[in-house]
């Protein structure tokens, strides 16, 4: 059977500035939290660092050539704040906006449209040193001033503009009470309401952004945001059972805290009640600030959770993961294909946000890729990973919901944070000694797919 997507579909490769650039102390860049963290000994497998990750920094002409040969039309890759503005507010870099605004052109040329992600977690160090990053309020001000900075230089010729990526990863996974983060800035604080109170501020960047963005761009854009919601899938399709994993939504992984106050003006009352004493303190206008109207959304998501329905006050149950449940080569990276149409579906339904276009910004998996002796890497466990995937994201379009897009993570292996380079999430092989680039069989498997606009 032939799973045909819209013939307006856009298809697409992401990756992010620190992943990817190395090139940390060229042109005038300063040290990120991440380059800081990664000389933290024992935090990232093997001792492993950003320094010099896939060179992307001087070869991205190689890598847009392979964006262009994937036959994609959409890139999404991020800049990094502190090439642009070393100290983190204050004194631009015209050495940093000069390398992404040549990455820009070289795409245009291409025929490939750049998508722009503003902050992919790696930010500048100096602003941690002045006053702990998202632990304070000063940093969403910051970040709008730097978005208006890019928006200004790239926005003649950029016009997709996504705030932040993915707020969970850079404020509930790097700020912890009791145990040591595993994300930078890695800080220990003392309260849960200490690290609510970072997702708080991450919220206030993004609602600054979109005003600077939109105040910076000297023509009309599509602002976005990007985040990874934990996905609740009904276990089966029953409407009871579907009633429980939209009950369950807000309070998974936060969501109620995150993606509700983005898109729908508020936290979500339950989840409040639930944190009670933890919950952040929210200024007054604040939720105003944080609630920009946007013009899509972008979601990342790699896995789901099963629900079932309960005679419980939730009215829903988590449904435990078997021991020997499939899973891709991430301990959290269990094979769960309709997180994808279910991530779509709440956006709509559960957040009552029918109005807005989604895009996938990103899925992929890590797979144990293994190189045989002729250089190929024959990753089929890949490829039945993004076929069962993709045929949701049909399912989803063919259904009516507005999903406009697919980014796949990623178009190179690269670094990836606190498990170094020991995982690979390309459908391009680096490698490292080399940076020899060699696609893989998913590679072929996607430009089929994107040349036919179909999954069979
Ligand atoms: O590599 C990351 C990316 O930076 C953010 N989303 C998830 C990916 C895989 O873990």
């Amino acid at each position: 059977m032939a799973y045909e997507f819209p013939v307006d579909f856009q298809w697409g490769v992401a990756t992010s500035s620190y992943q990817i650039e190395g090139a940390i102390a060229e042109d005038g860049r300063s040290p990120s939290v991440w380059d800081t963290f990664s000389r933290r000994l024992g935090r990232i497998k093997d001792f492993k660092s950003g320094d010099i990750a896939c060179d992307h920094y001087h070869l991205y002409p190689e890598d847009v050539k392979l964006i262009q040969q994937l036959g994609v039309k959409q890139y999404r890759f991020s800049t990094s704040w502190c090439r642009i503005v070393p100290e983190g507010r204050g004194a631009v870099n015209p050495k940093g906006l000069a390398f992404y605004s040549r990455l820009v052109d070289c795409l245009l040329e291409a025929g490939i449209e750049p998508v722009i992600t503003l902050f992919h977690w790696d930010s500048p160090q100096a602003l941690e040193t002045r006053y702990g990053s998202w632990q304070s309020r000063e940093m969403a001000q910051d970040f709008a001033d730097y978005a208006a900075i890019v928006v200004a230089a790239l926005g003649d010729r950029v016009t997709r503009w996504i705030t932040l990526n993915e707020m969970t990863c850079f404020t509930h996974l790097a700020y912890k009470v009791g145990k040591t983060p595993e994300h930078a800035p890695g800080t220990k604080v003392k309260t849960q309401r200490d690290v609510w109170q970072t997702s708080h501020h991450a919220l206030l960047a993004h609602g600054l952004g979109v005003q600077a963005i939109r105040a910076a761009s000297p023509q009309k854009c599509d602002v976005s945001i990007v985040d990874n919601p934990g996905i609740t899938v009904p276990l089966t399709e029953t409407e009871s059972n579907i009633q429980a994993a939209k009950n369950a939504f807000p309070y998974h992984c936060g969501n109620g805290g995150m993606i509700y106050p983005a898109l729908t003006g508020a936290y979500h009352p339950g989840l409040l009640e639930e944190l009670g004493e933890n919950a952040p303190v929210i200024q007054s206008g604040d939720l105003e600030t944080i609630f920009q109207p946007i013009d899509s959304l972008g979601l990342n998501i790699y896995t789901g959770t099963y629900i079932r329905s309960a005679d419980n006050a939730k009215g829903c149950d988590w449904v435990p993961v078997p021991k020997g449940y499939p899973k891709l080569h991430m301990p959290w990276l269990q094979v769960v294909p309709e997180s994808l149409y279910w991530g779509i579906r709440h956006v709509s339904e559960t957040l009552n946000r029918p109005d807005l276009p989604i895009y996938i910004t990103e899925n992929g998996c890590a797979a144990d890729d293994e190189l045989t002796n002729n250089g190929e890497v024959l990753d089929t466990d890949r490829i039945l990973y993004l076929r069962q995937y993709l045929k949701t994201v049909q399912r989803a379009a063919a259904e009516g919901y507005p999903i406009k897009g697919y980014f796949l993570w990623s178009l190179l292996d690269n670094f990836e944070w606190s498990w170094g380079y020991s995982r690979r999430f390309g459908i391009t092989h680096v490698d490292y000694k080399t940076q020899k680039r060699s696609p893989k069989a998913s590679f072929e498997w996607y430009r089929e797919v994107v040349r036919s606009n179909r999954v069979m």
